[in-house]
């Protein structure tokens, strides 16, 4: 392979790297309440929130804070992803289930 498509290649590789990295933190929903309640996130970058339903019934995740809503089949992952946010505090919660379903996205 000539040289200058070689450094093309592995600029690429690079780029795709990187958008596969992307950091990934992990929600876990057991008897209709998120495990954390609570997830610390960093502020200013893009991530993915993989959000795994344990329950024997689907669940909704949905934030109207960060403007997201995806459903959880029963027993099934799913990743949602979110950001840059500013720093604050996002709640988030499961559409059917929210009289217990509720959580808080923590950016700092
Ligand atoms: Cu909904």
């Amino acid at each position: 392979m000539p040289r200058r498509l070689l450094l093309i290649s592995l600029i690429l590789a690079g780029f795709s790297a990187t958008a596969a990295e992307l950091p990934q933190y992990t929600l876990v929903i057991r008897n209709h309440r998120f495990e954390p309640a609570e997830l610390t996130v960093p502020a200013g970058s893009k991530f993915k929130l993989l959000v795994d339903n344990r329950d024997a019934t689907p669940e909704e995740f949905e934030s109207t804070e960060f403007n997201r809503e995806k459903v959880v089949p029963a027993n099934h992952a799913i990743t949602v992803y979110v950001g840059p946010l500013p720093t604050g505090r996002y709640r988030f919660f499961g559409d059917f289930h929210q009289d217990t379903a509720q959580g808080v996205l923590v950016v700092e």
